[in-house]
C-alpha cells in the first residue's frame, strides 16, 4: 500500500468546519394539586414538604390555594422528575387512604435556542 503523507494544509478545511448544533430545552411539566373534600389539610402540607421539599409556610400556602380555588401549582419539572413525584403522591395517598390527587400539565415545548 502506498504511504500517503498528510500535510497540515490538507486538514485545514476540516479543522475550520463549524458544526451547527441545535440545542433543545427539555419539555417541562406543571404539577397541579387538586382539592377534595376529605383529605386532611395537615396531610396535604406533610406531602408537599416530604415529596416536593417545600417549607411549611409555602406548603400551607399551596394547600390553602387548592382548598379555596380548587387547584394550585406545586411546581414545574422535567418529565421524569414530575412523574416520579406524582407517583410518590399517589403512593402516600393510597397508603393513608386519602383521595388526594395531583395532575400533570404540559408547560412548554422544547424550543430551539
Ligand atoms: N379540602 C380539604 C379539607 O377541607 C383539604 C385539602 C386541601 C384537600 C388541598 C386537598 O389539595 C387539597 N379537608
Amino acid at each position: 500500500m502506498e504511504d500517503k503523507k498528510i500535510r497540515p494544509e490538507d486538514l485545514e478545511g476540516q479543522l475550520l468546519t463549524e458544526e451547527s448544533v441545535k440545542v433543545k430545552r427539555p419539555d417541562m411539566y406543571r404539577i397541579v394539586l387538586l382539592n377534595d373534600d376529605y383529605t386532611p389539610r395537615e396531610f396535604v402540607v406533610w406531602v408537599l414538604m416530604r415529596v416536593f421539599y417545600k417549607g411549611e409556610e409555602e406548603s400551607t400556602r399551596i394547600m390553602l390555594e387548592a382548598h379555596t380555588s380548587g387547584k394550585s401549582t406545586i411546581g414545574v419539572y422535567t418529565y421524569d422528575v414530575a412523574t416520579t413525584k406524582v407517583t410518590q403522591v399517589e403512593g402516600l395517598a393510597k397508603k393513608y387512604e386519602h383521595p388526594l390527587q395531583c395532575i400533570l400539565e404540559v408547560e412548554s415545548g422544547g424550543e430551539e435556542e
